[in-house]
């Protein structure tokens, strides 16, 4: 009956209709700029014209439904905020008023599912259909990214803006049903108000599951009320690590306790937000391993009995629980009390990363394994899981963990999350069990997504977003049947090396929105191209709300050919199109002032290049720095011959010692590596030359037992054969220090010469008071300047 009532006074509004619609002035913009849509839908039919939202606009939705009432009041809400629009929110059941109407009607048809939903938008009226309120909520996502990025403003927006919606129709629903975003929050810790802000962003994007990792080698971070010293004491570490793991030898630490934990309210509070914005969060409590924090509280649970302490470095710690009676009894009360906090169907154990060798030392675990007759410290990790598995499958939830919950044989109910690549996660298919799947090479957001050189630090690894959209969740190794336990994907942001809330952001957004693309639109619907359009609108609307997104889509990269003359030609690329580049070559800061890069220019000297491309969006952005330096020299370009064959780095060429370009100390990529070997170089300069001075670069990382040369020597020759040595420096090989590339310069009296011999001699081993003593030393050579 309702529903008659409702059709009849949609037909009474449309008669009441303004009609005056002007034609939306982008309707022969391209589709991707029209429909800014992320992700994009399913099925998008375009139409001209549009719908003009105004004080004269009517939202109607059945207030019967308590759901549907509050989507549609937030959204007339925002409406009116951003837009000061007075927007009118009616029941359905009401007369509408005069003007355009936006009607939620909810659908009999249960096609759409879940999650799917339909928009009809046509100029005087947008229908909005769905079978359920998380449909109808997604449609509304969609509605906002059809209007101007102006309306996710926090507050009123001062500028004109054309309040309209493009005319169109959509058929939506998700390609999987598993779409989510982690949080790493033993690492460090973040306040109630962003975590709230993550899921809203996280809904933005029409995905459904918060992976909050609560525990930590580094820090326990939720209050359970049954063991205080996780929080009173697990919650805090003494120190920090600062830099990259590898940085400094030996490490450096701030010397600052660190520390915070949620308390049961505040997750009660996270986890009905989150269920308003339809997100489920799972909780995970990892255990075996990584568990330093809970054993500093509770030492008893722990193989050695202890003491332990909080981790203040990354990595994998040998300590973990010990499969005791009593260290079951204390997980399930934790998970108990996490059950009663969390409604989600599952619960994450972790399982990754758990060193066996304090069971391998522990007479109880060796006598378990005896007497459960099983083969050894694997099938000990199997059955550890297992009993949770089982505790946690009868208490009616599902129990989820990373894929080393595979090895000694997988639990009966388990999900597996894949993350070291995707094997795991086929695996797991082909026993029929189902899989997220989070391969570290696409989804893990704690990569770098630019130059390492010009980024804040990250783990390592490169995932620019252009890698995270072309991710493809189902492996192809599957077929049709063992494909269907693929239920979806996720980013897992792990957070050793964010150390603020803007910091995670600017890690997160966009390479999130482009994962949420993955795994809700068709396959056939993904492309890059219309993609790398629309996630330039996007960045306007997350500038909107407040996001810290990381530019480095317009990065801009150098190419460079060294010239028989000696210059280096340099060429400027961005991976999307920009309006324009501007650089500098004095050191200074590029702006819109500075010299437009117009093709290809030379270098004819050392030069600190410094550039920035200027977005085509009109939207206020910024874009993404680039500074590098380049070095040119008399050698720059010429060939050289290496006596000895390089072990692993290349340096990517063949002139890679000459080709202007400088290694980093995060990226040792471009450099040449001799493992336990001499580097030996003939470098011809192609007639008789003066010289009189050498450098060569040296990549240093003593941790990855790289090392400084004993000596560098440099030798000339007119005939390539009989050499002259000019110049021995000693060096001290055994310094430690910062992880960095080192210039050693040798100068001597001017000679001429046509050929320069410079030898850098590997120390061997490394040093025995080395945090790795007695191993084959690395010599890494980076780029050679001859003047
Ligand atoms: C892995 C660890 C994680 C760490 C991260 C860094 C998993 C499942 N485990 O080594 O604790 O923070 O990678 O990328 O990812």
């Amino acid at each position: 009956m309702k529903r008659i009532i409702s059709c009849l006074l949609l037909c009474v509004s449309l008669l009441n209709c303004g009609y005056s619609q002007t034609e939306n002035k982008a309707s022969n913009a391209s589709p991707e700029d029209r429909y800014p849509i992320i992700p994009r839908p399913a099925k998008l039919e375009p139409r001209q014209s549009s719908f003009e939202v105004s004080r004269t606009t009517t939202v109607m939705a059945p207030f019967a439904n308590a759901e549907l009432k509050a989507i549609a009041e937030n959204f007339v809400s925002q409406l009116n905020t951003a837009g000061g629009l007075g927007v009118t929110l009616r029941n359905t059941n009401k007369m509408a008023l005069p003007g355009n109407l936006i009607s939620f009607v909810p659908s009999t048809n249960s096609q759409l599912g879940e999650e799917g939903y339909r928009l009809d938008i046509q100029p005087n009226l947008v229908q909005v259909e769905a079978y359920k309120p998380k449909g109808f909520f997604y449609a509304v996502q969609s509605l906002y990214q059809l209007l101007p990025p102006e309306v996710f403003s926090p507050q009123r927006v001062t500028q004109t803006v054309t309040w309209s919606m493009p005319a169109c129709r959509i058929e939506d629903q998700p390609r999987y049903v598993y779409r989510g975003l982690h949080l790493d929050v033993g690492r460090h810790m973040f306040p109630v108000a962003f975590i709230k802000k993550y899921i809203d962003l996280i809904a933005l994007h029409k995905m459904n599951q918060f992976h909050w990792h609560l525990t930590e080698d580094q820090g326990w971070r939720i209050e359970i009320k049954k063991y205080p010293k996780l929080t009173q004491i697990g919650s805090m570490r003494n120190e920090t690590l600062t830099g990259q793991y590898y940085d400094y030898d030996p490490q450096v630490y701030d010397k600052k306790p660190y520390g915070g934990f949620y308390t049961q309210d505040e997750v009660r509070e996270v986890v009905r937000y989150a269920q308003s914005k339809y997100v489920n969060v799972i909780p995970e409590i990892e255990l075996p391993g990584h568990s330093l924090a809970a054993l500093k509280a509770y030492p008893e649970y722990g193989c050695s009995g202890g003491p332990y302490e909080t981790a203040t470095k990354w990595g994998i710690f040998e300590d973990i629980y010990c499969p005791y009676e009593k260290t079951f009894t204390f997980l399930e009360d934790i998970l108990t009390e996490v059950m009663a906090l969390f409604p989600s169907q599952y619960i994450h154990i972790g399982g990754d990363e758990a060193p066996k060798g304090s069971w391998r030392k522990s007479p109880f675990a060796q006598n378990l394994i005896q007497q459960l007759k099983i083969k050894d410290e694997h099938e000990l990790q199997s059955y550890f899981i297992t009993r949770f598995d089982k505790f946690i499958t009868s208490k009616g939830r599902k129990m989820i963990g990373w894929d080393e919950i595979l090895e000694g044989g997988l639990s009966p109910n388990a999900t597996v999350m894949s993350w070291r690549g995707i094997k795991g996660g086929i695996e797991a298919a082909r026993q029929n069990h189902d899989v997220v799947m989070t391969p570290g090479n696409f989804v893990y957001l704690d990569h770098y997504q630019a130059d390492p050189a010009q980024e804040p630090i990250a783990i390592g690894g490169y995932t620019p977003l252009d890698e995270t959209y072309s991710y493809e969740p189902t492996p192809t190794e599957l077929n049709a049947q063992q494909a269907k336990y693929i239920l979806g994907a996720q980013a897992n942001v792990w957070t050793e090396y964010m150390r603020t809330s803007e910091y995670v952001e600017y890690m997160v957004w966009p390479r999130a929105a482009a994962l949420a693309e993955v795994v809700w639109t068709p396959k056939d619907q993904k492309n890059w191209t219309d993609f790398s359009r629309r996630i330039q609108t996007h960045f306007a609307r997350l500038k909107y709300l407040g996001v810290n997104y990381a530019p480095a889509l317009y990065e801009v990269t150098a190419t460079t050919k060294p010239l028989p003359n000696g210059q280096l030609e340099m060429a400027l690329n961005t991976k999307v199109p920009v309006s324009e580049i501007r650089y500098t070559t004095d050191g200074s800061e590029p702006g819109p002032s500075s010299k437009k890069y117009e093709g290809v220019f030379m270098l004819d000297k050392t030069t600190v290049l410094r550039a920035i491309a200027i977005p085509e969006k009109q939207y206020p952005q910024q874009g993404h720095p680039y500074r590098k330096e380049f070095l040119v020299s008399k050698v720059t370009g010429k060939s050289y011959k290496l006596a000895n064959q390089p072990t692993r780095y290349t340096g990517g060429g063949n002139n890679a010692l000459t080709d202007g370009k400088v290694g980093y100390a995060r990226d040792f990529n471009t450099m040449v590596g001799f493992k336990a070997q001499d580097f030996n170089a003939v470098f011809d300069l192609n007639q008789p030359t003066p010289i009189s001075r050498v450098t060569v670069g040296i990549g240093k990382s003593t941790f990855d037992n790289m090392l400084l040369p004993k000596a560098v020597e440099v030798a000339v020759s007119d005939d390539g054969q009989n050499f002259r040595i000019v110049q021995t420096l000693p060096v001290d090989y055994k310094q430690r220090g910062q992880k960095s590339v080192v210039r050693l310069e040798t100068r001597f009296t001017p000679v001429s010469a046509r050929y320069v011999r410079i030898t850098a001699q590997n120390p061997g081993k490394t040093p025995a008071d080395f945090a790795k003593p007695n191993q084959d030393a690395w010599l890494l050579v980076d780029e050679v300047t001859i003047e």
